[in-house]
């Protein structure tokens, strides 16, 4: 049989020779830890069994894993060294109190001499320092010469590094690492020697013999039983199997690499780069390609770029990708487009990368679209750094600064240096360092293994008193009789927090033996209640949270309350009835979101309570008002359907198999709870339903709006609320309709009325502004035509409502200042066609003896129409006389003739 050299051939041979040794293969945990809130990133391959090393986990003996993996402290190293990586796989294998050293060196020893067919002669390895038993191992069963076993203390031989006096807490042991030599024939270096020689020996694998539980102090309890943890870095691996110079030039990267260079249009010119320029361009191209696939995974697995903790380091990497992909000189958005060629090599392991490809591809590029203009907002910032260094006659821009360029903005420090110095300025380095040290460290905290593994949760705390977990009571029924099984102080910690009773007033944390309190998960809210004793009420139940399997009753007492005693528990019914409407009917819209807007689309997260629902998914774009009322009545075309609502367990692998759809980046356990709804909708679950759907009711869509690049957001409502936001609907439509003086039905027509109303004024008015007729009250005055006393103005093409509110001004001038205005005034308006309609009016001064009103019906009379109002202002409708504008001066002469003097 050949040799397996590719790496899908290599870890299909370490897993299925594992397999063959009895070890039960198991997928790849996902990036985001599942069991483990101390840990932001899964990192190594025994991450998701540190309950099974310790002897409490499930009941597995030998397991083997490739393992997908993330470390970021190494981030400013990915691409100039041959080995380092943010993504990478680590092969595993692992016994849980079953074989020990005695078996698993031997075995690792002859997958890689016999399966992958390496050499024996090349490989030294080391052994923690007093590790007689690993050192005899190699010595006597493998014959290794004692030249090639070195021996060294805690920091290299002891897994986690240095765990006996540094830390962290938890199980670690001592371990035997396997290195090979890639300059063979050279002398062997002395013990000390072969730190200083990392390119010449290559570690391709760890041993951890896990047989200790580290406590406080450095102290190291020996575990119940002895375990074996061994990873093997599947990408150095495949560089030594394929003769690689670094891992970067192995098949798994070729395909990535040759996209990226195709892109750039340069190639990458591996070890034919001949000067600090090309190997510059080769970094970036390794960077990219690392990053690519840090980056699809994490988001594969739900970890998507944001602000903080996960999604700030996935946006880091994201950014680092693009900055080079910018150096390259690569102009528009390019990273998604490196999808494809991670899956050539990646996918048939990893379908992730095919399922969730469309959410990749969408969240990348719009991440990438976003950095790229921060990207330039970052180079604005640099050029307001030297301005600022300028006006102060400094020449360095200080480290902090640097750093911050560097960091939020993504700026690198190489090209902000270049930059710089084109302007005869320098960076502190020092400064810069240190505010990366600094940040590094932090980074270190947050995704190595350095925080105390097993710091005692509450959750702890309540095992180790002995207390059963609570069981779950309340998907079938709404009170039960429950013991207090514990009191809990939520401002005190450790054993502190427990107390005996508490008292009228205190707001504490209760547990029952059993509840049918929901503690909030999967998106439902914790249910609210009351516990009764007596038919008095002790205590309000202001919300129900879950730690482990605990749930936590967070009460305000009314009254004593003491452990041991027996109690009604009572949920506030209305409230989960409405909460289980709104669940079921995110449900049906997460199956309508798939018939209807595609199979790509993913919950991104969801939040259900008596109000409301909202659901988060990952789509580009945002959704038209077609299809969110096609979303809106297929919901409730299944609501109407009145079907059944059952929820049974199944295995996880069942389930899978059957389609149910499982939502993206969340964990299951083994066994899993499937809720379904007719033939609909199928859907892993763990929360509280209606028993059938017709119990949802109504259900209305209240918006969808964008959350984050790639990611919507859908609230809605059903049932009572549902019905609450129709009945407020319909209010707001009745107050427009008073207010706009018609039926509610006509509120559309009478507002697109009084639009084209308005518009028609402004038209008139700008009419008026061009024709320079008029368009100000003095202006009219200053025109007005002398007729006697009554002085006139026919501005042609004026709309009445305009000539109406001049006369008010005049109106309101006459009464300020009465000299300014004639006392009486006629206005025509119309459009001074021959024979079209002529409105008028007269605005006059009643103190002058004028009466508009009088004049009004005179005029109309006059001209073929009519007219009246007050003395002091009345309008009417005539018609223009055949000759224009001529025939209605003429008309106003001879009106103005016949009035010879106020009436
Ligand atoms: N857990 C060990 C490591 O990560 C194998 O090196």
């Amino acid at each position: 049989m050949s040799r397996p050299t590719t790496v899908a051939d290599i870890r299909e041979a370490f897993l299925g020779f594992f397999e063959a040794k009895e070890h039960l293969r198991l997928p790849s945990d996902s990036l985001v830890p599942s069991n483990d809130p101390t840990l932001l990133f899964t990192g190594a391959g025994m991450n998701q069994f540190k309950e099974e090393f310790l002897g409490r986990g499930r009941d597995w003996n030998r397991v083997t894993t490739s393992q997908k993996c993330l470390r970021v402290p190494d981030l400013e190293n990915v691409g100039l060294t041959p080995r380092h990586h943010t993504f990478f796989e680590m092969l595993g294998n692992f016994s849980f109190g079953d074989y020990f050293k005695a078996e698993t060196i031997p075995w690792e020893w002859h997958f890689f001499t016999e399966i992958l067919g390496w050499d024996a002669d090349r490989f030294v390895v080391t052994v923690f320092t007093d590790d007689d038993e690993a050192f005899q191992i190699w010595r006597e069963k493998i014959g290794l010469p004692e030249e090639r076993i070195y021996r060294f203390g805690e920091k290299e031989n002891f897994w986690p590094s240095s765990a006996p006096s540094k830390g962290p807490n938890g199980p670690c042991g001592p371990c035997s690492e396997i290195y090979y030599d890639m300059e063979p024939g050279k002398p062997l270096p002395a013990n000390e020697g072969l730190e200083d020689l990392p390119g010449r020996f290559l570690e391709v694998g760890n041993f951890v013999f896990t047989q200790y539980e580290r406590h406080d102090g450095g102290v190291l309890e020996a575990l119940p039983q002895r375990n074996i943890d061994v990873g093997l870095g599947l990408e150095r691996v495949a560089a030594v199997a394929q003769g690689a110079r670094n891992n970067f030039e192995t098949d798994l990267f070729a395909p990535l690499l040759s996209t990226i260079s195709d892109l750039a249009g340069k190639p990458y010119l591996g070890a034919k780069a001949s000067n600090e320029e090309e190997e510059k361009i080769d970094i970036r191209m390794r960077r990219i390609a690392d990053h690519a696939r840090a980056v699809f995974f994490c988001i594969a697995d739900g970890a998507m770029p944001g602000r903080e903790g996960r999604g700030y380091v996935v946006r880091k990497i994201l950014r680092r990708a693009v900055r080079d992909g910018l150096d390259l000189g690569i102009q528009k958005p390019f990273l998604a487009s490196l999808l494809p060629s991670l899956r050539e090599t990646m996918s048939a392991a990893y379908p992730e990368l095919t399922q969730q490809g469309s959410t990749i591809e969408a969240l990348s590029n719009a991440e990438e679209e976003r950095f790229r203009d921060v990207y330039h907002r970052g180079i604005t910032r640099l050029e307001e750094e030297m301005h600022t260094l300028k006006a102060s006659g400094a020449r360095t821009l200080p480290g902090d600064t640097a750093f911050e360029l560097h960091d939020t903005y993504g700026f690198p420090l190489d090209t902000a240096e270049v930059i710089l110095e084109e302007h005869g300025f320098a960076v502190d380095h020092d400064g810069f360092d240190a505010a990366m040290e600094a940040q590094k460290s932090r980074a270190r905290a947050g995704s190595e293994l350095s925080g105390d593994v097993f710091a005692q949760s509450l959750g702890s705390l309540l095992r180790e008193q002995g207390l059963e977990e609570t069981s779950f009571l309340g998907a079938e029924q709404d009170h039960s009789t429950s013991k207090v099984l514990a009191i809990l102080d939520p401002a005190q910690s450790g054993s502190d927090a427990l107390l005996q009773e508490g008292h009228a007033g205190q707001e504490l944390l209760i547990v029952l033996d059993q509840t049918p309190f929901y503690a909030e998960g999967g998106g439902q809210v914790g249910d609210v209640g009351q516990l009764l004793h007596d038919g008095q009420v002790v205590a309000t139940v202001l919300d129900t949270q879950k730690e482990e399997d605990y749930h936590l009753h967070r009460v305000r007492l009314e009254g004593p309350l003491k452990t041991g005693q027996t109690l009604q528990a009572q949920i506030d019914v209305a409230k989960r009835r409405a909460t289980e409407a709104h669940h079921s009917a995110t449900h049906l819209l997460h199956a309508a979101m798939k018939h209807v807007v595609g199979e790509h689309v993913n919950q991104a997260g969801s939040k259900v309570s008596s109000e409301g629902l909202r659901f988060d998914y990952t789509h580009p774009e945002g959704l038209s008002q077609e299809t969110l009322a096609q979303l809106e009545d297929l919901v409730l075309n299944h609501a109407l359907l009145a079907e059944d609502v059952a929820a049974s367990l199944s295995s996880l692998d069942e389930a899978r198999a059957s389609g149910v759809t499982a939502l993206f980046g969340e964990k299951y356990g083994d066994v899993v709870r499937v809720v379904r709804m007719g033939e609909f909708s199928a859907e892993l679950c763990g929360g509280c339903h209606v028993r059938n759907t017709g119990q949802i009711g109504p259900f209305r869509i209240l918006s969808d709006r964008a959350l984050a690049a790639g990611v919507r957001r859908i609230e809605a409502v059903a049932g009572h609320a549902a019905a609450a936001h129709a009945r407020a609907d319909q209010e707001l439509l009745q107050t427009a309709g008073q207010e706009l003086k018609c039926p509610p039905q006509q509120v559309p027509d009478r507002v697109l009325a009084l639009k084209g109303q308005i518009k028609k004024l402004k038209d008139a008015q700008k009419q008026m502004a061009k024709s320079g007729g008029g368009a100000s009250l003095s202006d009219l005055l200053s025109k007005l035509t002398q007729s006697g006393q009554l002085q006139w103005s026919a501005p042609q093409g004026q709309s009445t409502d305009i000539l109406r509110g001049m006369s008010d001004e005049m109106k309101q001038l006459r009464q300020k200042d009465g000299a300014a205005v004639p006392p009486a005034v006629l206005l025509c308006g119309g459009t001074g066609e021959p024979g079209t309609e002529l409105p008028f009016l007269f605005q006059c001064d009643p103190k002058a003896g004028w009466k508009a009103g009088d004049l009004a019906r005179a005029f109309g009379k006059l001209l073929g129409g009519g007219g009246g109002g007050r003395p002091d202002f009345a309008q009417g409708k005539a018609s223009m006389p055949q000759d224009g504008l001529q025939g209605l001066e003429k008309a106003i002469e001879s009106f103005v003739s016949e009035l010879a003097s106020p009436a």
